[in-house]
């Protein structure tokens, strides 16, 4: 069974959410957190640069958790979140699931770096990130102002990994959205497979205390 190492609030809710959203059988192993825990030896065998997530499926263990995502729907999907390589959707698929991770998170993880290691530079980064990141919002905005989803009528994987990256901007950034982003943020976010994912985000942390 596929074994997802996952503390609240990081990365690992993508690849979560997905196998809710198809229903492929997982389990969660609680991280730490803490620096010095993802320091250890002990972490650092699991994943040697000390991040979350880690998946691991038998033998096979990966980090990136935008890979992890392809992986279970390549796996064990049959087809279903994602376009075929021929499907006109196809390029903007791999499009948003790189830009998910690769061009909006970035930002985002400059403001948690910077907050957490540069404390004196803070004002001056964390106001270039969170403008680069509200720039992405502004794309994304644009993107969904005559669909329902990013392909069009039909929901992908890339709209579950954006609208992961999303929550961290509301949190990071600002809760106000632009309102055709906050109309696809609401859509996405009403599947019953999210309601699950957050449930299952936050017990792993109550899991940790108990
Ligand atoms: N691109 C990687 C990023 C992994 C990453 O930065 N994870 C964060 C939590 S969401 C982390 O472990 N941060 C701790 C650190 O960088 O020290 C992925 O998508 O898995």
């Amino acid at each position: 069974m596929l074994k997802i190492y996952h503390s609240t609030g990081t990365r690992g809710f993508r690849v979560i959410w997905v196998c809710e959203e198809l229903s492929v059988p997982y389990e969660i192993a609680p991280v730490n957190f803490a620096p010095e825990y993802r320091a250890t030896p002990e972490w650092r065998a699991v994943n040697p640069l000390g991040k979350v997530p880690v998946m691991t499926d038998g033998d096979m263990k990966m980090f990136e958790s935008c890979a992890m995502m392809q992986y279970v729907l390549d796996r064990y999907g049959n087809g279903r979140l994602q376009p075929v390589a021929d499907d006109p959707t196809y390029a903007h698929y791999l499009q948003w699931c790189w830009f998910a991770e690769a061009t909006f998170a970035r930002p985002l993880g400059e403001i948690v770096n910077h907050r957490r290691e540069f404390k004196p530079e803070l004002d001056a980064v964390v106001a270039e990130m969170k403008g680069r990141a509200t720039a992405c919002v502004a794309v994304l905005d644009t993107a969904v102002s005559d669909r329902p989803y990013l392909l069009g009528e039909t929901i992908s994987a890339a709209d579950l990994s954006i609208c992961y990256t999303l929550r961290g901007y509301r949190r990071m950034v600002t809760e106000t959205l632009p309102a055709n982003v906050q109309a696809y943020f609401d859509r996405v976010t009403a599947l019953p497979s999210y309601e699950r994912t957050v449930k299952a985000d936050t017990e792993t942390s109550e899991r940790l205390k108990g």
